[in-house]
């Protein structure tokens, strides 16, 4: 099994620690401490479940033991497909007690990305939720135990059918391993994919932790916050910006929202007075369409953070207005740099840009196409290094080469410029995806599925502007023989077994690329045209 490590040069990590931002905590004393200090206060709500913070830690142990005993051991990559609910967090933190890394999919994730995943991690385990959005997690278990065997374990909470069943896990102390070192890598997230397949992202119990303290301080998280996940928790913004995590270390109540959609997070911001939640610009949109008719009483809310992807001035300034609360701009990447406004910041700030580094120690570089620092104010490529970016990938030796400069920086692929005030405006992107209402889609993944179509010769995933989802996804093609029809390609994508967000939006046959440069232009030259080709059409 190839371990798994992030590293900062020493004198980097030394001056982290000295500066107070790698404080030495990790996951399990963090839960353990809040747990001792106030046991019985509420940590997290959902369905019909309210655990207090001594019952979450119970749940926990139980589960730890629950998976060491299944005969995992300390060390081992497990996947965890689980939606908003709260066994999300026993299952986590269970799996934190017991030494093991979490590998964190998403509920939309099918069998492509799970065993991508599973055999880029070597994972010994996979947990899933028996069903959510009415969809079987067990089926896709079954096929993917099928594609990968190492993959030795299924566990499922609730109805389990042939695998382990979570619920039935029972404790045993004597089982749990000691305090991992905070430098020890605590999970792997997954990576937004730019450029192919979903790549693995190492995060340190300490830089981690900081990330989330840090945005929980900013946010201005305490005892009485009530925060609220409406986005799916595995990903990286409501798990950590603040997110759950971040509402955990503050001491904070979590409510687990089933649904973005804006009458159930309606009624939840009313039935447990939510304070903070987080959506992608698409929802915050039909959250201010709903708002003005609602019988909900939403007046608990004081922030809306809005991020992922582009959230457009003209809207962001209705937020206030429409919803009653104060917008909070949140810009980040699940390798690490979050950018906030801050909650006072002038209304001007908080609606025009992207917000401002979490730590005074985020290095934070523009530079042009060769790599030259830009003048003040201009927009250029963001680079990035600091207390808690990631320096490496896990596994993905051509991939380090492209994303990391020789001294360490993150190569975010996001164009950027800094305001006088030193606030980031995201201006556009230089890599080739799809930021499909904040869930990113590479082209070239999609390109290799529809290549794999004997009808097709040749494909260019290029992402068109939407008034809604920002971005939507247009495949052209050049058929092979007979046109296939839109449809079946499409259906065709579905077969393919990946996520439904990366079916294209929208086909286009072509009969061949025009290509006006002499001899051979890169696939993104030849996207960039298409994209203007469709657009000057339009
Ligand atoms: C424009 N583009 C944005 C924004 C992210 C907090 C918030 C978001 C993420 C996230 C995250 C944007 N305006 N406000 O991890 O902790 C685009 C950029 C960025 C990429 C990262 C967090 N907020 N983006 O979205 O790893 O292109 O993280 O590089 O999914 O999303 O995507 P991801």
């Amino acid at each position: 099994m190839m371990p798994i490590r992030q590293t900062w040069p020493e004198e980097l990590a030394r001056l982290y620690r000295e500066k107070g931002y790698w404080r030495g905590e990790t996951f399990p004393r963090m839960l353990r401490e809040r747990a001792a200090a106030f046991p019985d206060r509420i940590a997290v709500v959902g369905g019909e479940e309210r655990w207090s913070y001594g019952e979450l830690h119970l749940r926990a142990e139980t589960a730890a033991a629950g998976f060491l005993k299944l005969g995992l051991k300390p060390g081992e990559r497990v996947i965890v497909q689980i939606g908003n609910r709260p066994e999300f967090l026993s299952v986590v933190f269970g799996l934190f007690y017991a030494g093991l890394i979490p590998v964190y999919a998403l509920p939309a994730h099918r069998r492509t990305e799970i065993a991508h995943f599973a055999r880029k991690a070597e994972a010994a385990g996979y947990v899933v939720a028996d069903k959510g959005d009415g969809f079987d997690y067990r089926v896709l278990a079954r096929e993917v135990n099928a594609e990968v065997p190492e993959l030795r374990h299924v566990v499922v909470v609730g109805e389990a059918e042939e695998f382990a069943r979570f619920e039935d896990f029972a404790p045993d102390p004597s089982l749990l391993p000691g305090n991992p070192s905070p430098s020890d890598v605590a999970f792997l997230q997954i990576s937004g994919g730019s450029t192919g397949l979903s790549k693995l992202i190492p995060r340190t119990h300490d830089d981690y932790i900081y990330s989330f303290r840090a945005s929980a301080e900013i946010c201005g998280l305490d005892a009485d916050s009530v925060y609220m996940t409406a986005l799916p928790v595995a990903h990286n913004f409501p798990m950590s910006s603040p997110g759950v995590f971040g509402a955990l270390h503050a001491g904070s109540c979590i409510v687990m929202c089933p649904s973005p959609n804006a009458q159930t997070a309606f009624a939840l911001i009313e039935k447990e007075k939510v304070t903070i939640t987080g959506l992608v610009p698409p929802l915050a949109l039909l959250w201010m369409q709903a708002a003005p008719k609602t019988k909900h009483d939403l007046s608990s809310l004081k922030v809306l953070q809005v991020g992922g992807a582009k959230f457009m001035p003209e809207a962001a300034r209705r937020v206030r207005p429409t919803l009653g609360c104060t917008l909070q701009q949140v810009f980040g990447m699940a390798e690490g740099l979050v950018n906030y406004t801050h909650l006072d910041d002038p209304e001007d700030i908080i609606v025009e840009t992207q917000g401002r580094p979490i730590s005074p120690d985020d290095e934070v570089l523009i530079v042009d196409d060769e790599g030259k620092p830009v003048a003040e104010g201009e927009s250029g490529n963001l680079l990035t290094r600091g207390p808690y970016t990631i320096r490496t990938y896990h596994n993905e030796l051509a991939a380090n080469e492209r994303s990391f400069t020789q001294d360490g920086f993150y190569r975010t692929g996001d164009v950027v410029r800094r305001t006088r005030e030193g606030y980031l405006v995201v201006q556009g992107r230089a890599t080739d995806h799809i930021n499909r209402a904040g869930e990113k889609v590479s082209a070239e993944e999609i390109e290799d599925h529809l290549l794999a179509h004997p009808q097709v010769f040749d494909a260019a995933v290029v992402s068109i502007p939407d008034p809604f989802l920002g971005e939507r996804s247009c495949a052209f093609i050049i058929p092979q023989g007979e046109v296939p029809k839109a449809a079946a390609i499409k259906a065709w994508m579905r077969t393919r077994n990946v996520a439904e967000f990366k079916v294209p939006d929208q086909i286009r046959f072509v009969e061949r690329f025009e290509t006006t440069a002499v001899g051979k232009i890169s696939r993104k030259e030849l996207r960039a045209q298409l994209r203007q080709a469709f657009l000057d059409a339009e």
